[in-house]
């Protein structure tokens, strides 16, 4: 009978560390890694039959919940019409002109087939279309693997001790300038030094790769005003905070209009896709029309385009967010109280679907408090509630993501072992 510890055996000798992706491997939390059979609305089950509430949702698509049913027919009915054409499809388009009706100021979509092809591509075009090099990042900030932006970053790079990965080569980096987020000054400076060489910044609004940090008020405001001043586009990378904090994202909740955004996980559906959005003027520098070469076989996929179609219908029925806010609102003030109760230096916070727990008595606002964490602590508690039946993104750096799919009873059932899991490790 195949076990996760002989599954994550057979896998270590034909995968790197036996995962697709660094964090799944459990390094920041030690143990073994969950093989997942299938998942179900709120619930994950691995090989060995195990259920568990299921907080990870793929690190954010799932926020309808797995396997919904309305997903799963849109994408086999898609399915059954092809699988890939690498042709235009009315698909693309259909979730383009979804897009530029939610967003004000996107006027053209691309479309790819992961988040870090759509930074990867955001800062081709703000370097083309300013004719200028240098970007700047926030350290812990994580957007995909493109080497200008694995330069402190966050998300595994940063729990596994390397934020600045090997095999970037110097000349790249060079140009990539790293300030502290909620600290205004810090960009500031940089500006001040290389103002008018500066292609853009970029951000994630609401971070969720060195766990959930809610930008300080005037933060992202000031950041528009800055790149505005200075000629340089204000990128938000809004790939986890999307379609997940708000229908409209971060930039709905804090009222500040990027140059460029780029999305990605929920409007995938659970399927590859990820995107950059921009007003004409700006994303029309890109191939076939402009100089900025920009491509992607499987980009546009129409089996992935319907499972973000659908998603999209269920994330945008009237109140879904309200919902989907109350009850994770009840989970964090669960949190908290089971914290306090146990006099525990633990506590958590969320927006909308988007939420953060943290071995700290109050949630952390900059890099450098989320550093301050009780590591060792969390890994006993995440362990506690693993074996509870509660998955948890195995990382003390990482958000959580709640969905529709999880009830009341599932929200009583992971405070009853928050509270039993903060006790013992009081
Ligand atoms: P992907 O290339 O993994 O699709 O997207 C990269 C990316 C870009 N921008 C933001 C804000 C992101 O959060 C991500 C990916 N997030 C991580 C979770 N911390 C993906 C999980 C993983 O690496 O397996």
């Amino acid at each position: 009978m195949s076990t996760n510890a002989s599954e994550f055996e057979r896998a270590a000798k034909v995968l790197v560390g036996g995962v697709n992706s660094a964090v799944r491997a459990f390094r920041a939390v030690g143990g073994t890694p969950r093989f997942i059979a299938r998942a179900e609305g709120a619930y994950m089950w691995d090989v060995e039959g195990r259920r568990y509430i299921d907080y990870l949702g793929s690190w954010g698509p799932m926020i309808a919940g797995h396997s919904h049913p309305q997903v799963v027919e849109a994408v086999t009915r898609a399915a059954r019409d092809g699988l890939s054409f690498g042709a235009p499809n009315l698909r693309e388009s259909e979730l383009a002109e979804r897009l530029c009706a939610m967003f004000p100021q996107v006027e053209r979509v691309r479309f790819t087939s992961s988040g870090t092809e759509a930074t990867m591509s955001a800062l081709r075009l703000a370097r083309g279309f300013t004719k200028r090099d240098r970007i700047v990042k926030f350290e812990g900030c994580y957007h995909g693997t493109a080497d200008s932006l694995l330069v402190k970053a966050g998300s595994g790079a940063l729990a596994f001790g390397s934020p600045t990965s090997a095999g970037v080569p110097a000349d790249v980096v060079r140009h990539t300038l790293v300030a502290q987020f909620n600290d205004l000054a810090s960009v500031q400076a940089l500006f001040a030094q290389y103002g008018d060489e500066i292609a853009c910044v970029i951000v994630e609004p609401m971070p969720g790769n060195m766990n959930l940090i809610l930008p300080a008020p005037g933060f992202l405001a000031g950041l528009r005003e800055l790149c505005s001043r200075h000629g340089a586009l204000l990128i938000f990378d809004e790939v986890m905070s999307g379609f997940r904090v708000a229908l409209g994202g971060a930039q709905e909740k804090v009222g500040v209009v990027p140059d460029l955004s780029t999305f990605g996980k929920v409007i995938g559906g659970g399927m590859p896709v990820g995107a950059l959005a921009g007003p004409a003027r700006i994303m029309e520098s890109m191939a076939p029309l402009g100089p900025v070469y920009q491509a992607g076989t499987l980009s546009g996929n129409p089996i992935a385009m319907a499972a973000g179609l659908a998603t999209l219908d269920l994330i945008g029925a009237p109140g879904f967010f309200d919902r989907l806010g109350a009850r994770c609102g009840r989970l964090i003030d669960g949190l908290n109280a089971a914290a306090r109760e146990a006099g525990l230096a633990f506590c958590a916070q969320h927006v909308g679907g988007l939420a953060g727990m943290y071995a700290l008595a109050t949630p952390p606002n900059s890099f450098t408090q989320v550093q301050g964490q009780d590591v060792e602590r969390f890994k006993r508690f995440y362990h506690l509630m693993l074996d509870a039946g509660i998955y948890l993104p195995p990382s003390p750096v990482e958000a959580f993501f709640f969905s529709s799919a999880h009830s009341e009873a599932d929200v009583d059932a992971t405070l009853d072992a928050a509270r039993a899991a903060l006790r013992a490790v009081a």
